[in-house]
Order: structure tokens, then sequence, then C-alpha cells
């Protein structure tokens, strides 16, 4: 069932700001999450943070390395501190710098990828509360072997303060 349902909802939820699904799709995320529990996780997370926010601000970064044993991709991220998970590129576009979703964020077996401000991050929205400098935020990261195989990471990122590092997502989101 959730094999069937996944593409639907994998794209409903890149096309961003959907506020009337957003419970129903977080019930099939959750459910999409422990579904694919058990699989052997073939990569390593390492240097997981998040930027510290100020009251009222909605959405932020967080950031890691990711080195993958095989082939895969990241394919979801979810966290209780914020409705929406997206990964998202940064890249110059007629002069400005942009972001985009990236549904699948590849990553090529011992080949180690950056999310840092101003590159590759998860950007966090529709935050439920202010992210303080110090608290551990869980994540949980699913990845997707070349066999279409899921497989999920928990991962704890600490919060560091909001002026960490100076480019990045702390603009508000697209
Ligand atoms: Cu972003």
């Amino acid at each position: 069932m959730r094999a069937t349902l996944d593409p639907h909802f994998r794209k409903t939820i890149m096309t961003c700001r959907l506020p009337s699904v957003l419970p129903l799709l977080r019930a099939f995320l959750f459910l999409g999450v422990f579904a694919a529990g058990g699989a052997s996780a073939q990569v390593t997370v390492t240097d997981a943070w998040i930027r510290g926010t100020v009251a009222g601000q909605q959405a932020t970064g967080a950031f890691m390395t990711l080195t993958a044993a095989a082939p895969t991709a990241l394919v979801r991220v979810d966290t209780p501190v914020a409705k929406v998970a997206e990964v998202h590129a940064m890249a110059m576009s007629d002069g400005v710098m942009r972001m985009r979703a990236m549904p699948r964020l590849p990553l090529q077996p011992g080949k180690a990828v950056d999310l840092k401000p101003g590159g590759y991050h998860v950007m966090l929205m529709e935050l439920a509360r202010p992210l303080r400098d110090g608290e551990t935020v869980p994540l949980t990261l699913v990845f997707e072997d070349a066999s279409g195989k899921k497989s999920t990471v928990n991962v704890k990122a600490t919060v560091r303060p909001l002026t960490a590092a100076v480019a990045g997502p702390s603009v508000p989101p697209h």
C-alpha cells in the first residue's frame, strides 16, 4: 500500500505550501517511516546541526555530512519540530541566489556530500517553536537504494546560534 501511495505523496510535498493536506500527509509520512524501519542503513551521517531561530521565525536550515556506502538517495526528512522538511539546493539563477526543492539528493559511494549554509540544506518550515542554541533536535532521514529499498537513519542535530554561519536559508522560503 505504501509503495503505491508514495509517488503521489512525494510529488505533493514537493509542491510546497499545501496547508489543507498537511495533516494527512504527515500521517502517511509517519507510517512510511515506520514501515521503512529495520532495513540496514548504508549511510553515515555526521556533524548534524540546525541553525537556531528567534520567536516568530517560520523556517531554518539543517546541515550535516552524508556518506553512503552504496548508490543511495536521500528522499525524505522528518522532524517533530517542523511541519515540512525538504531538501533544498541553492544555486545562482539569473544573477540571484535561489533555492529549489530536491525530491532526491543522490549520494555516490564513499563520496561525502555536505549539507551546509549556501549549499544543500534541509529546509525546516512551519516550525512548531523557536529552536534554541544548545538543544538537540531529532531528525529522521529516509534513504532509498538503487533497488528502491528504503532505510531510515535517526540523528540528533545540535542547535547552533543563529549567527553560526553567514549565507544560507535564513531568508524567507521561496
Ligand atoms: Cu531552502
